[in-house]
């Protein structure tokens, strides 16, 4: 059909002057302007921004590189618009229980749809390249054997008796995991069974990778071989599911690369760094701040749905540097240590409130999302990655080193407290009023201050060894006001409770390791009989009450004797729990502290010695080998 010209009405202006012709270009324009515009303001899980902006258009600016990080050139990170601008003072209070940063049993995987970060990580030469990193070399730059003189055997009887102790109850939860869970994450000891879950994506076997080096160490050699075995024939990295970055990275990388360096196997080596690569497309967010949660199949990254307006936790994303690094160290990728890098450079340049850090942070804009501080879940182990990278840099880490200071002077001026009698805790902080709570989680801070003790201002030492003893103290009172002298989930310090808990949601206790850990620092540091002691209490009370007939498990309420268990062996129990125990009773020259630092699941992960490794006489000594 063919349209004719209707008279009077020319085809191109419909009859307007030139004028009005101009006049509605103009405001066209400016309309298709402001919606272009107004795409940006979006929240970035609407589907519309995505399909109009690419990836970068909505990534990066630079955060320059005044911080004397020489690769770290930032691959992803918007300009941080507001730093001049208040954050948010708002509070949501949701009670979340965490894992330092992880939900204590199955995760709610249900996620405010954000951003796809599926964008594949190309090329496969991210995996390991045994060309460049010498396992001899390594092992010639340590000051000590890892399993230090006769595997660490103390020579006070009683202290090996209650070291063999210690062992005999891995053999006990690693034989009941294996013949009843073999292959699944966890063992649920009271109905004989394997424990899946949704935090690992897919990925089996969380108790054999956790314990692996655990084992290795114990000399329980026959149980280590068929976890080795076990990784070898049965570990599937190609699972599709959608994991926790965060439980991954602690669990899997930090117990292969923990493997790897005790034991020199290439097959842990090769795996950790598979793995990591799968990790990376987490990090394809406007900030370079990972999100939470990936599919490990397709690359596809989430925040947590309970996470407010699809924000990152500290404690997850503050809790990769450790393992990426020795991914970089051991692929010579450096990929992994940049987008560590790049996370601790935005951390360093945001405003604090307080020179606090705060929980939640958004991917998007790299701006605070609420105002709650943490020492315990959601916060944790950031903290104790700062101190731990400066130590694991062979004190060459000035940057962690001082943000891990500043963060402590905060932490002293706005949370440490001391109860009416006379114990010294870590409250929370709501957007400046404090909760009069500890949780077990924060436990790990005695051990934490203890390691850092050294490395502060010459005349603050002692302080800090006295506050990590005075937290240690705390939490041991924690135990020893239970009925089973085992500690609760978390205690308070208001409405007349001291150091225990008043909400029966708080009475649990899930076989976790943060108390028995700052007893082992503790022990290390000074030498006290009383950390053994307490120790072989916490021994004596897991016995009495959480071993069953195959396995251990949690229990419900700490205050009764008449315990309720929870069937559930959490893989932390044997990586963890049981680790810092078999430490507490050996010698400090296995896994000497001068030589190893633990992640924060437990998993030693080496110093690196850069003049050593990188010394040629060293080279020549490994290659006259
Ligand atoms: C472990 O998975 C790790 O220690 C993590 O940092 C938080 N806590 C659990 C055990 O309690």
């Amino acid at each position: 059909m063919v349209f004719r010209k209707l008279p009077g009405v020319s085809a191109s202006g419909m009859g307007l002057r030139l004028s009005q012709k101009f006049m509605f270009l103009l405001f066209l324009s400016g309309l298709v302007t402001l919606c272009f515009g107004a795409l940006f303001f979006l929240p970035d899980s609407v589907r519309l921004k995505r399909i109009f902006l690419s990836k970068t258009e909505i990534q990066p600016v630079t955060v320059g590189s005044d911080q004397g990080m020489t690769s770290a050139k930032v691959e992803a990170g918007i300009k941080l618009k507001s730093q001049s601008r208040k954050p948010p003072v708002s509070y949501e209070a949701t009670e979340v229980r965490l894992a330092g940063g992880k939900a204590q049993e199955d995760l709610n995987l249900s996620r405010s749809k954000t951003e796809s970060a599926s964008e594949k990580v190309t090329s496969s030469n991210h995996g390991a390249n045994s060309d460049t990193f010498s396992y001899k070399k390594f092992r010639r730059c340590l000051f000590k054997p890892p399993l230090g003189r006769d595997s660490g055997r103390p020579a006070d009887p009683q202290t090996n008796e209650r070291r063999e102790k210690v062992k005999e109850m891995m053999k006990f939860a690693w034989d009941n995991y294996k013949r009843y869970a073999w292959g699944k994450n966890e063992l649920r000891p009271l109905t004989r069974n394997g424990h899946i879950g949704n935090m690992f994506g897919g990925l089996r076997g969380a108790s054999v990778v956790d314990s692996l080096d655990t084992l290795y160490i114990m000399g329980l050699m026959d149980e280590y071989n068929d976890a080795k075995e076990w990784v070898k024939t049965s570990l599937d990295l190609n699972s599709n599911g959608e994991a926790s970055l965060f439980e991954v990275n602690i669990r899997y990388v930090g117990g292969l690369l923990s493997a790897y360096y005790l034991t020199g196997e290439e097959l842990f080596k090769n795996k950790a760094v598979e793995l990591g690569e799968k990790l990376l497309p987490a990090f394809n967010t406007p900030t370079g701040i990972p999100r939470g949660v990936i599919n490990l199949g397709s690359g596809t990254s989430w925040s947590w749905g309970w996470a407010s307006a699809g924000s990152s936790i500290l404690a997850e994303f503050g809790t990769l540097h450790l393992e990426f690094v020795h991914l970089t160290e051991l692929s010579s990728n450096p990929v992994y240590t940049e987008k560590v890098m790049n996370i601790r450079k935005l951390l360093n340049k945001i405003e604090k409130p307080h020179g606090l850090y705060p929980n939640f942070l958004s991917p998007v804009s790299g701006n605070w999302v609420q105002h709650h501080v943490s020492i315990g879940g959601l916060g944790d182990s950031f903290y104790e990655y700062l101190i731990k990278s400066y130590l694991m840099s062979d004190k060459t880490d000035d940057d962690a080193k001082k943000m891990y200071y500043t963060a402590l002077e905060a932490i002293e001026a706005n949370l440490v407290q001391k109860s009416p009698g006379g114990l010294t805790y870590m409250a929370e902080w709501r957007g400046g009023i404090l909760d009069h709570k500890m949780g077990h989680l924060a436990c790990f801070s005695g051990g934490m201050i203890g390691i850092g003790a050294d490395d502060g201002a010459a005349e603050k030492r002692q302080h800090y060894l006295d506050l990590a003893a005075e937290i240690t103290h705390t939490c041991h009172e924690s135990y020893t006001r239970s009925a089973t002298k085992l500690g609760p989930e978390a205690f308070r310090f208001d409405s007349g409770a001291e150091a225990t808990a008043t909400r029966l949601s708080d009475r649990y206790y899930i076989l976790r390791p943060e108390v028995i850990e700052s007893y082992m620092y503790m022990w290390r540091l000074t030498h006290d009989p009383k950390y053994r002691e307490w120790g072989w209490e916490a021994v004596e009370a897991l016995e009495q009450h959480c071993r069953v007939e195959s396995g251990f498990s949690g229990i419900r309420d700490v205050y009764t004797t008449s315990v309720s268990h929870d069937n559930m062996q959490q893989s932390f129990f044997l990586s963890e729990t049981l680790k810092y125990l078999y430490l507490l009773f050996s010698d400090d020259d296995l896994l000497s502290l001068e030589d190893w630092v633990f992640n924060t699941e437990a998993h030693p992960l080496p110093i690196i010695r850069n003049s050593c490794l990188q010394d040629d006489a060293t080279q020549e000594k490994t290659v006259s080998e």
